[in-house]
């Protein structure tokens, strides 16, 4: 049981208590206008309140871009600290139990230990992610040439071994999902076999999944560019859904919403590797041009609508065992991370809640009969309703914030671990 909470749980309640009335209210009229569409708000809300999402570790401090990163005081630097803001963020949404973290950002000596620090704070872990996008110091030999698609042997061993090493992390953590990106690929036409590359990742790749333990899953996930500019290894779900084919049962595809080409129809991505049973997990974030990570449904909410539209109906529909691991990655340049994360966690819960609305037999009727109108007028008709006092309400009942940023900032927690924590470096790039 969480035993140290970090916020005071009383102020909480007291800010919720001069909330209340208004969320009533509010909760009540929407659920006489869902009673009119059929709706039972209550079925609805219990659905929201069994909804979660996992943070990422990397995002509990402030991101950068290759230009700069400006730091905010009292940041964390170091996991301990994350989990500290994960569990702010977990008290006062009590959408987000899980936290997923990344290797080597995130070692220590302990990891049993660090699990039972996780628990004490109300968090468990979700999928380990490996990082051979990166060099360590002291690293044998470097990830220049690429990972677990280098033409260098001793290289791809290093990449496997490092992976393998993440899954025996992720069993002391009682995680049993693996993300594998690689930024491997190309800046020049010619500079290496388009092929023979993907058949190295492979290779690779299926010494990884060798390692997986029988109720393990390895989350492919694809990237269309960055930081390899010209070629990337696995940069689309069709690369995907044909390595996770390729290596086995227990590999399935991961899609980052900020992996596609703008424009990309991602919602029917969804639903392809849904049908063909390889829908793994998500990396929920938003994006205006590339790999943006901004904040979940900030840029085009209607598009993350749409996706658990799709999910919503595989849900209904399962292929295979249908568990996607739901995660966000983000990366805050500019807000306070626990901030973008409560806001993110509500625009990702809210869409599950809006999806949730749509009326599915006069969509399917309406779809067989070609009203084209009246298909999009019931997708139209959950999308536009306000689901903010079913998520409130659901919040508010398990313990959490009705206004989260709002007692986020009463906390003051932000301004007290300015004054105990160290500050945190300048230097550019992703964390
Ligand atoms: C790659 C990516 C991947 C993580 C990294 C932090 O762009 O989305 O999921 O390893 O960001
Ligand atoms: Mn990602």
């Amino acid at each position: 049981m969480a035993g140290d909470l970090p916020l005071a749980q009383d102020d909480i309640e007291r800010l919720n208590a001069g909330l209340a009335d208004a969320l009533d209210d509010d909760y009540g009229s929407l659920g006489r206008q869902l009673g009119r569409r059929g709706i039972d708000i209550g079925a609805v809300k219990a659905k929201v309140a069994g909804f979660s999402v996992a943070v990422p570790s990397w995002g509990a401090g402030r991101g950068g871009t290759r230009f700069a990163k400006f730091p905010i005081p009292g940041e964390p630097t170091n996991i301990h600290e994350k989990l500290e803001d994960c569990a702010v963020i977990q008290q006062l949404g009590r959408a987000t139990p899980r936290v997923s973290p990344h290797f080597p950002w995130d070692k220590v000596s302990d990891y049993r230990a660090l699990r039972d620090e996780a628990a004490a704070l109300g968090l468990g872990f979700d999928a380990v992610n490996s990082n051979t996008f990166q060099d360590q110091p002291g690293q044998a030999v470097s990830y220049a040439t690429g990972s677990l698609s280098s033409t260098r042997a001793d290289v791809r061993e290093q990449a496997v071994a490092h992976n393998i090493e993440c899954i025996e992390i992720g069993k002391q953590l009682g995680v049993t999902d693996l993300t594998v990106w690689v930024g491997d690929g190309t800046n020049f036409p010619g500079q290496q076999d388009l092929g023979r590359s993907l058949d190295r990742y492979l290779d690779a790749a299926s010494e990884v999944y060798a390692a997986l333990p029988g109720d393990w899953r390895m989350l492919i996930e694809h990237k269309m560019f960055e930081p390899a500019f010209y070629s990337t290894v696995i940069s689309d779900w069709g690369s995907s859904i044909l390595v996770a084919q390729e290596l086995g049962e227990k590999a399935k595809c991961l899609v980052d919403l900020g992996h596609h080409a703008p424009n990309v129809n991602i919602e029917q991505i969804v639903a392809r590797l849904h049908r063909f049973g390889k829908l793994g997990g998500f990396h929920f974030n938003d994006s205006k041009y590339g790999d943006d990570d901004l904040d979940s449904g900030s840029i085009n909410p209607h598009q993350l609508f749409l996706v658990f539209n799709e999910l919503v109906e595989a849900e209904m529909n399962p292929r295979g065992d249908f568990r996607p691991a739901y995660m966000i990655d983000q990366s805050h340049n500019v807000t306070d991370p626990i901030e973008s994360m409560l806001s993110s966690a509500e625009a990702i819960v809210g869409a599950y809640a809006k999806a949730l609305l749509v009326d599915r037999e006069a969509l399917l009727a309406a779809q067989e009969a070609n009203d084209t109108m009246m298909a999009f007028q019931a997708l139209r008709a959950a999308y536009r309703t306000d689901v903010t006092p079913i998520l409130a309400a659901a919040r508010a009942e398990a313990g959490g914030a009705i206004d989260t940023i709002a007692a986020y900032r009463a906390s003051g927690w932000r301004g007290r671990k300015a004054q105990e924590r160290r500050a945190a470096g300048t230097t550019a790039g992703i964390v």
